[in-house]
């Protein structure tokens, strides 16, 4: 059976409570079918894969089994709204060089095996609303929303009778980088 994957950076409890924050702040301007992202399902989005088979899945995590995770901060310091996707995201203006080559390669290999193949460019962003078909007013400038990062999941993306969650297949760095296999001597 298929899954639909990607890879994706979790947020650290500090950084979901500063976000709901954001949300509950926004929320009271936002009108019609909009969907507030659960904190559960707050991350930030390095590749997406789509379907992958089993197989292909497999294949992917040989090919990524020594991933080391860079360290790097950034700051969520504004936000967008994504016409196209029907998304208000809390996002950066400036993506660490680190980030950004680590999320190119990992979309790069996904091409190359036969998975999605990512046209937009990479823009770190965690998505805080979905079907916001329009917005009533400009988005307020934000307080800056520190992260730090040193993990990285593989997720997959499964669709429940009451709304999408996301679990987390693989994790390398932090405390995951202590999973069998590969504790440190
Ligand atoms: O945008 P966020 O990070 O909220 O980025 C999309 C999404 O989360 C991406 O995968 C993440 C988890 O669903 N994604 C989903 N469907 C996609 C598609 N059809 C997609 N990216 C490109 N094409």
């Amino acid at each position: 059976m298929a899954e639909r994957l990607f890879f994706s950076v979790p947020l650290s409890r500090i950084s979901q409570l500063e976000l709901i924050r954001l949300q509950a702040r926004l929320g009271a301007e936002m009108s019609g079918p909009a969907r507030v992202v659960p904190a559960a399902n707050f991350h930030l989005t390095l590749a997406f894969l789509g379907s992958v088979s089993q197989q292909q899945k497999a294949a992917l995590l040989a090919r990524w089994e020594s991933l080391v995770v860079p360290e790097v901060s950034l700051e969520l310091d504004q936000l967008a709204y994504w016409h196209r996707a029907g998304v208000i995201c809390a996002t950066t203006s400036r993506t660490p060089m680190a980030l950004g080559q680590l999320a190119h390669r990992m979309r790069q290999d996904a091409a190359e095996h036969g998975l999605h193949r990512s046209h937009a460019p990479f823009r770190p962003h965690v998505s805080l609303f979905r079907s916001v078909s329009q917005l009533s007013r400009e988005l307020p400038a934000i307080t800056p929303v520190p992260l730090h990062i040193n993990e990285v999941d593989l997720m997959v993306s499964v669709f429940e009778p009451h709304g999408v969650e996301y679990h987390s297949v693989r994790r390398w760095g932090g405390a995951g980088s202590l999973s069998p296999g590969n504790e440190p001597r």
